[in-house]
């Protein structure tokens, strides 16, 4: 398990995987943070898909292609919007994570990458974030339809991001 989740700092659009995923909202028709920077790299074709998609609900996902990114499919997901943590925050940021790894598999992509999703705009507390993203990782990984990924890598873009997920990690898979 541990060689199957990565933590990397950097940007998520020069990412070498078979999916990039997108914290998106639910237009899915652009936005700023990652969302502004996959759409800037991958070109305006991907805004045309996502107007074809009629948007997509908190703790969905929904795929594209990915243009002209490395990366062949893009993964929109949107996360919750952080309002204290007794909204159901807590389980429809899961169920992005959850959501997205499934659409990996559909498409066939074995390699992922993930941004801390709903961590900028969305406010949601990154230590928490990270506890939830590194849990519902491991436990798709573990499932049976885990056994179509090789690799999960988590694009921190912060030192800060990078502490979290590594406390999150140590934590939740002990050596
Ligand atoms: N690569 C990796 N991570 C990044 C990058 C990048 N290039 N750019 C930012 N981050 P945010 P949200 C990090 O705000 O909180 C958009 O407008 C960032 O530091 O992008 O889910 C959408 O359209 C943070 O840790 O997404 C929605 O309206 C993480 O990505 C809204 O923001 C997520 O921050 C979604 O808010």
């Amino acid at each position: 398990m541990e060689n199957r989740i990565v933590i990397a700092e950097g940007d998520i659009t020069i990412e070498q995987v078979d999916a990039i995923v997108n914290a998106a909202n639910e237009s899915l028709l652009g936005g700023g943070g990652v969302d502004g920077a996959i759409h800037r790299a991958s070109g305006p074709e991907l805004v045309a898909e996502c107007r074809t998609l009629g948007g997509c609900r908190t703790g969905d996902a929904k795929t594209t292609k990915g243009y002209l990114l490395s990366s062949k499919w893009v993964i929109h997901t949107v996360g919750p919007v952080w309002r204290g943590g007794s909204s159901g925050e807590p389980e429809l940021l899961s169920s992005a994570y959850r959501r997205s790894l499934e659409e990996a598999v559909r498409a066939g992509a074995r390699t992922i990458a993930f941004p801390a999703i709903s961590t900028g705009v969305y406010r949601f507390p990154p230590g928490k974030a990270a506890k939830i993203a590194v849990r519902t990782i491991i436990d798709f990984l573990k499932a049976e339809q885990g056994q179509n990924i090789d690799q999960v890598r988590l694009v921190c873009f912060s030192r800060a991001s990078v502490d979290c997920h590594r406390a999150a990690l140590k934590e939740l898979l002990p050596a």
